[in-house]
């Protein structure tokens, strides 16, 4: 994987990870062209080499390598100030991040237990997770993905509780959110903000497991809010193949 030195904006990512959608959204919502290379399921063990982290997203701009959904939403902020997703209101910005990092460390478990732990929908995501592998990993994927998302959540913790009460857990979450968002349309004040983007970015995978669909369209204010955002924020390009597919090693 290349630094690129033509000033291009590239993203390296997992196209069902919740931190890649939320990255894609902020690119799409700040109107910034970027290309895409999808990081196969095989590959992942590699990521070491191309972030401390050793995890996706990964931003390239330019010459200049970022990684951390966090750190390069804030440094797309700095470099493309309009439209603006983080308020310059003292308060309103501590908000914005709080439930930024709300979503990313307790919304993001719910997804991946829900998606990937849970016998109802974890044979079909790990396939998706996988379409882009080798016959052979796609046939593990079904058998290895919820086993390594296990150990994940386990270590965690939501992993440990029973079904029924990762449910009251998430119910509870679901109602203060749609409080929250109920009251101006938006997690924080009256406008669209990282937080909304970060919120919806995991609420749309919980949205994919059959349980947590079934939540959030019990709450319509909540769907409704969901459906904003992701009009606002959601490339069309994202349903489409994509063009560039690189071997990260
Ligand atoms: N805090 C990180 C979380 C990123 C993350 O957990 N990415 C997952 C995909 S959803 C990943 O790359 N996992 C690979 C691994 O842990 O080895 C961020 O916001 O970017």
């Amino acid at each position: 994987m290349k630094v690129n030195t033509r000033g291009e904006i590239v993203l390296t990512q997992m196209e069902i990870s919740p931190f890649c959608d939320k990255v894609r959204r902020v690119l799409h919502y700040k109107g910034l062209n970027y290309s895409t290379r999808e990081v196969k399921v095989a590959e992942i063990s590699f990521l070491k080499r191309h972030a401390p982290t050793g995890k996706v997203p990964i931003l390239d701009y330019g010459e200049r390598r970022i990684w951390d959904s966090t750190d390069i939403c804030l440094a797309l902020e700095d470099l493309h100030p309009m439209p603006a997703l983080i308020p310059s209101d003292k308060r309103a910005r501590a908000d914005v991040m709080l439930i930024e990092d709300w979503a990313d460390e307790t919304l993001y478990f719910f997804e991946m237990t829900m998606r990937f732990a849970w016998p109802d929908d974890r044979a079909r995501w790990s396939l998706e997770l996988a379409k882009r592998d080798l016959p052979a990993v796609r046939m593990l994927a079904p058998f290895l993905v919820p086993r390594l998302t296990r150990k994940i959540v386990d270590f965690q913790g939501l992993g440990r509780k029973s079904r029924a009460h990762v449910l009251r857990d998430l119910n509870r979450l679901l109602d203060s959110l749609t409080v929250r968002v109920a009251d101006t349309g938006y997690c924080v004040g009256h406008t669209i903000t990282l937080a909304d983007i970060s919120v919806a970015a995991q609420i749309h995978c919980i949205n994919g497991s059959t349980e947590g669909a079934a939540a959030i369209n019990a709450r319509p204010d909540l769907a409704a809010w969901k459906k904003r955002i992701d009009d606002a924020t959601m490339p069309q390009a994202r349903h489409a193949p994509h063009d560039t597919v690189v071997d990260p090693r």
